[in-house]
């Protein structure tokens, strides 16, 4: 256990530099799944650190800009290659800090090491069009231009690879950037930006700012300096972020709360479905934007289903994630496990049925962190709460259907878009749902989580507003586009009026 006198103090990452915030405050970071665990004291920073890392940005911009979008990248394979040298002392911070097993930290590291090569290479691409002018004697294409400092906001959950989602296409694009993580995961955070640093990024080019919401989340989505704000976190703070930008007409991009559903059919792999419905319900503790928190099954199955996945989540380990046993960790934070142990109880009152855990668990080995039983509730109408509303915890709801028909309209009942399932053996129901389900992500035979990073991420409804990171999308966000006209004619020709006819 580590001790107060040995505990390293870590700076924000301004112009270069490692320094404490303006402010003299700190906080502190703590293991979820031992609280007596203090990982590091971090800045809690001001508006005056902000201003100063915006003012760094700004001003790396009008030379990072015009640095070539390869070399840019060849800076980016280095930085992918020193994470992938560092990938298991990474993922052990990252699950110190953050609490999920070790596995998924692992996996977590290895998303922002796929994310970080398959961003370099589009350093090399970064396609635009060339057309046909409809004038002799003249050529048009469109190029990617990027737009200047970008305000990255990122949640706990996934500690390096959200931040690589949207850091690592900012830069190859040509923006500086200024990154707020979360302050339940800085370290993470930190050795992330160091591998940035130590790859040769020049200073002012990214810039950590370290703290909280009010101080720094605010200016970073208000800034006229900022021209985006890429931000993942709940749809609540989504709308404050949504308006704080909009004055300045800056790019906003929101990837936001998720109620994804399983759909599981009569003539399913009841076997599948059941390990699908473990990992994507119970997989990082329920604490995914893409966490299956909803299971539809179809009347025919269900109770046998329900037999299977009850006996499944029972016997699942809960326990510190650094230990190679664990397979659910601890929730982050004493307000996470108060949200899951508060829907459990509207859950009860709502009438759904607890049909396995429903205990928060705080003796033994549980005895200094937020661990709650991995809980199941059957007999769960559409319309109730928990079948509803984001939990972020170990929950899953079970709802019965009668018909694909109704599975789907189940399925899209909720304000929230990211991913929904289908576990079928039939090809044309699959194909339906894949259809109908309103959503940014879908998987056949497979749970709703599992992005890979060549695709885009995100999704509809209350969970975006209409970007998507990962994949080409990122692109997208990050770069605006310019049309060229370059008319070697050596005489005004006028579109739409000196065309030749035919
Ligand atoms: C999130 O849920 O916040 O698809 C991100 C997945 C992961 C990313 C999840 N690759 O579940």
């Amino acid at each position: 256990m580590a001790t107060s006198t040995s505990v390293t103090t870590y700076g924000n990452y301004v112009d270069g530099q490692w320094k404490p915030s303006a402010s003299g405050k700190t906080f502190e970071n703590r293991n979820p799944a031992n609280t007596d665990d203090l990982i590091g004291i971090f800045q809690s920073s001001n508006r005056k650190d902000v201003e100063e890392a915006l003012d760094a940005a700004k001003r790396a911009y009008e030379t990072w800009r015009l640095v070539p979008a390869p070399i840019r990248a060849e800076m980016l394979y280095r930085v992918a290659q020193m994470i992938a040298e560092r990938k298991e002392p990474f993922s052990r911070d990252m699950t110190r800090e953050m609490g999920k097993v070790l596995n998924e930290t692992r996996g977590d590291v290895q998303e922002a090491i796929d994310m970080t090569f398959y961003m370099a290479g589009e350093g090399r691409r970064m396609f635009g069009q060339t057309v046909p002018s409809e004038l002799r004697n003249k050529f048009a294409m469109s190029v990617r231009q990027p737009l200047g400092v970008c305000s990255i906001i990122t949640p706990w959950n996934f500690p390096m690879a959200i931040p690589s989602w949207k850091i690592i296409p900012a830069l190859v694009c040509g923006n500086t950037v200024v990154f707020k993580p979360a302050s339940q995961t800085p370290l993470s955070a930190l050795n992330f930006v160091k591998v940035l640093e130590e790859a040769g990024i020049p200073k002012g080019v990214v810039n950590m700012v370290t703290g909280d919401g009010d101080e720094v989340g605010t200016p970073l989505s208000s800034s006229e300096t900022v021209r985006v704000v890429s931000f993942t976190g709940s749809t609540k703070v989504g709308r404050i972020v949504n308006q704080a930008a909009a004055p300045t007409f800056k790019k906003v991009h929101l990837e936001m709360g998720g109620k994804n559903v399983i759909m599981i059919m009569d003539d399913a792999d009841l076997e599948l479905a059941v390990d699908g419905c473990l990992w994507g319900g119970f997989g990082t503790t329920g604490q995914r934007c893409t966490a299956a928190s909803r299971v539809v099954v179809h009347e025919k199955v269900h109770d046998k289903f329900v037999e299977a996945f009850v006996a499944r989540a029972k016997t699942l380990v809960v326990g510190d994630g650094l230990d190679d046993n664990s397979q659910v960790g601890p929730s982050i934070s004493q307000a996470q496990l108060d949200t899951v142990l508060k829907y459990v109880e509207i859950g009860k009152k709502e009438g759904a049925t607890v049909a396995c855990g429903g205990n928060r668990l705080n003796d033994g080995p549980h005895a200094t962190g937020f661990f709650h039983e991995p809980t199941v509730f059957t007999n769960v109408d559409p319309t109730m709460r928990i079948a509803q509303e984001e939990i972020f915890g170990p929950v899953v709801s079970v709802m019965k259907c009668r018909s694909l028909e109704e599975a789907i309209a189940i399925g899209n009942g909720v304000e929230y878009g990211l991913s929904a399932a289908i576990y079928t053996q039939d090809i044309n129901r699959a194909f339906v749902a894949m259809r109908d389900l309103y959503t940014g992500i879908f998987y056949i035979n497979a749970p709703t989580i599992g992005a890979e990073v060549h695709l885009p991420f995100g999704g509809t409804k209350n969970t975006g507003n209409g970007h998507r990171e990962a994949g080409v999308a990122a692109l997208e966000v990050f770069s605006e586009w310019k049309s060229c006209y370059i008319d070697f004619s050596g005489k005004l020709q006028r579109a739409q009026i000196d065309v030749e006819q035919i």
